[in-house]
C-alpha cells in the first residue's frame, strides 16, 4: 500500500517529501508488546552517529481502517549536506484524514526514526519529539553527504497499531556520497564505533530465510574481559536494527530477554531475528554501557 504526501506549504520553506512505502506491520517488521519471542528493545541515539534499533514481530496484516497517512515534510525544501534539516513528521487517520495527536511509548519513545544511506555505511536512530497542542514530530538532523537516504518511522498511535512506515529523500550539496557496495566480509569481531569496546556476533551455521534465527551478539572491553554490567537501553538489554542491502526489508529486533530498569547483564545479548528474503544484510547492534552508548555493525549473509 502506497502512501503519498501532499505538498501543503504554508511557508514557502517547507515541502511534503515523496513517500516511501507503507509497510504493514509483519511484513519485514514486527512490533509488537506481549510477543513471546523477543523481550525488548532499545533506541539510543549518538550524537552525530545516531544509532538504534528496535525490535521484531509477528503481526497480522492490519484492517485498512486502522492504516494511517504519515506526512514527512523538511525545511530547507532541498535537504543540504551539512546543514541542518528540520523533519516534520504528521499522522493522519487514513480513513477519516484526523490528525493523530496521542501516541503510546514505544520502547521508551513515542517516535522513532531510523535514517540510511543507500549503501548502509551511515545509519542514525533518532526521536523526533511531539509538541503537546500539536500534530507533528520534528527533529533536526544533519545528513553528512550528499545522496540517498531512507528513513523509517515507526510509531504507534493511542489505542492504534504500530506503524512503520518508509521515506526516501535526496540530500544535495557536498562531500558526495561515493556508494560502495557491501560485502560480505566475515567479520564478526569488531570495535565499537567509539574503539571502546569489542563486539563480537555469534550467528547460528546457517542463517536461513523464513527461519527463526537467534544472533548474538558478546560485548567485551579493548582487552577482551567480557562486560557483565551493561545497562538497559530503552527498556532493553540492547537493540538491534538489521536492513537488507537493497534497502527495502527493515527489521528491528529486540532480544529475547526482557530487563527492568535495575538490570545489569551481558556481555551476551540474544535477538531472534527472521530474515524475510536471502541476500546480504547489514546488522547494528547498539547497547549501554557505564552511560555510554555500544554500537557496532555486521554483515550478514542470509540463504
Ligand atoms: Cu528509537
Amino acid at each position: 500500500m502506497y502512501l503519498y504526501n501532499m505538498t501543503k506549504n504554508l511557508t514557502n520553506k517547507i515541502f511534503i517529501r515523496e513517500e516511501d512505502k507503507f509497510i504493514p506491520m509483519g511484513h519485514g517488521i514486527d512490533h509488537e508488546a506481549n510477543n513471546s519471542n523477543h523481550g525488548k528493545q532499545q533506541k539510543h541515539e549518538q550524537h552525530s552517529q545516531h544509532h538504534q534499533q528496535q525490535q521484531q514481530q509477528h503481526h497480522q496484516q492490519l484492517p485498512i481502517s486502522n492504516h494511517y497517512n504519515v506526512n514527512l515534510q523538511y525545511d530547507s525544501i532541498t535537504p543540504e549536506a551539512g546543514r541542518q534539516t528540520k523533519l516534520i513528521l504528521s499522522v493522519t487517520e487514513q480513513k477519516s484524514g484526523n490528525p493523530i495527536r496521542e501516541y503510546e511509548l514505544v520502547h521508551d519513545k513515542l517516535m522513532h526514526l531510523i535514517i540510511v544511506n543507500e549503501d548502509l555505511s551511515y545509519f542514525a536512530h533518532i526521536h523526533p519529539t511531539f509538541e503537546d497542542h500539536s500534530e507533528s514530530f520534528t527533529i533536526v538532523h544533519t545528513f553528512p553527504e550528499s545522496g540517498r537516504y531512507k528513513l523509517w518511522i515507526d510509531f504507534k498511535p493511542k489505542g492504534g497499531n504500530q506503524t512503520l512506515v518508509a521515506f526516501r529523500i535526496n540530500v544535495t550539496g557536498h562531500p558526495i556520497h561515493k556508494p560502495a557496495a557491501l560485502v560480505h566480509d566475515r567479520k564478526y569481531t569488531k570495535e565499537s564505533l567509539d574503539r571502546k569496546y569489542q563486539i563480537s556476533l555469534k550467528l547460528p551455521e546457517k542463517l536461513a530465510a523464513h527461519n527463526d534465527a537467534d544472533i548474538v551478539f558478546s560485548i567485551s572491553d579493548v582487552e577482551g574481559r567480557p562486560v557483565t554490567d551493561l545497562e538497559p537501553l530503552m527498556g532493553a538489554g540492547g537493540h538491534s536494527v538489521i536492513i537488507s542491502s537493497d534497502i527495502r526489508e527493515f527489521l528491528h529486533v529486540h532480544p529475547t530477554e526482557e530487563v527492568d530498569h535495575s538490570w545489569k547483564g551481558g556481555p551476551d545479548i540474544s535477538f531472534r531475528s527472521n530474515f524475510p528474503k536471502p541476500g546480504l544484510y547489514k546488522a547494528w547492534g547498539q547497547f549501554q554501557h557505564q552511560g555510554r552508548l555500544v554500537v557496532a555493525d555486521f554483515n550478514l549473509k542470509v540463504s
